[in-house]
């Protein structure tokens, strides 16, 4: 399973087994596939079928809850990305800013911009979600979010909680910054998504270390990838810098979006979008 169940250990798992898997004959043929589909199962059928999550992510995802694996953005332009990032944060309009005690976030990504478009449909994180979801699934939210500097840790806490049926989401959290523990790195709970309470049930004190706890460390560009029932919550950011990120959930397709994409989306974005693009936002 390759992950170290101590804390301050450092998860940074499928890279080169991913590497190896990933290519651009493989996405060819995917697009293409993604071309004829047209019916809901058409899809779920297309993005199950990919192989492009390695069986070592799989298993991670399945035991510990969560996979950091490299990412949909050429290294040569992850440098544009983030100066991206920036000019979209400071042309938000305030209502879409949310500046909280640890983090500031920044809602709707998918209409800042085409530097942003692959982060939803990067086929890894699909996989997971029919593995995971199980079934139709949509695009529920993407934002941004930065840990703001010298910010304490997050309580530990998952995203989804479904004491009373099975509503499986899964998240994902692009690294804009690399990940390190100083920098306020996620820290996740291994299996935890399998237990029957979630951490304020248990724990006194969410904020604090949780033995076991394992932070998801990469360079920038790398997608963790996360069962939204595991508990997780940011890290302490001990630097004078923000430690940016942008982050999204899937949720089941007859689950209401967090945020309505067919209501915000641009005509831009409408433009220049593809068809799975459309179909996982639902426009
Ligand atoms: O930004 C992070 O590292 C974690 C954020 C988080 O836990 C959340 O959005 O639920």
């Amino acid at each position: 399973m390759g992950v170290a169940r101590s804390t301050g250990s450092v998860h940074q798992s499928a890279f080169s087994a991913y590497d190896s898997l990933y290519n651009e004959s493989s996405a060819r043929v995917f697009s293409m596939k993604v071309l004829r589909a047209s019916h809901i199962y058409d899809w779920l059928n297309v993005m199950a079928a990919g192989c492009e999550l390695p069986g070592t992510a799989v298993q991670e995802l399945d035991e510990v809850g969560f996979v950091v694996v490299s990412g949909p953005v050429a290294p040569a332009k992850l440098s544009p990305l983030a100066a991206a990032y920036n000019a979209a944060v400071l042309a938000a309009h305030p209502d879409d800013v949310r500046v909280g005690r640890t983090t500031t976030r920044v809602h709707d990504f998918v209409n800042r911009g085409q530097d942003f478009d692959d982060l939803y449909v990067y086929q890894p994180i699909l996989e997971a979600c029919c593995r995971i979801i199980g079934g139709p699934f949509h695009l529920s939210t993407m934002l941004a979010r930065a840990v703001n500097p010298g910010a304490p840790a997050q309580e530990l806490h998952a995203d989804y909680w479904g004491k009373t049926g099975w509503w499986p989401m899964v998240g994902f959290i692009f690294m804009v910054d690399e990940f390190r523990c100083e920098n306020g790195a996620t820290r996740f709970v291994p299996g935890s998504h399998w237990w029957p309470h979630g951490p304020g049930d248990v724990i006194p004190d969410t904020a604090a270390d949780y033995e076991g706890h394992v932070p998801a460390c990469g360079p920038a560009g790398s997608v963790v990838i996360y069962n939204g029932s595991v508990w997780h919550g940011h890290g302490a950011n001990q630097t004078s810098q923000s430690r940016r990120s942008i982050q999204g959930a899937y949720i089941r397709r007859d689950d209401k979006q967090a945020a309505s994409q067919a209501a915000r989306i641009s005509p831009d974005t409408l433009g220049r979008i593809g068809p799975l693009s459309k179909y996982l936002l639902g426009v």
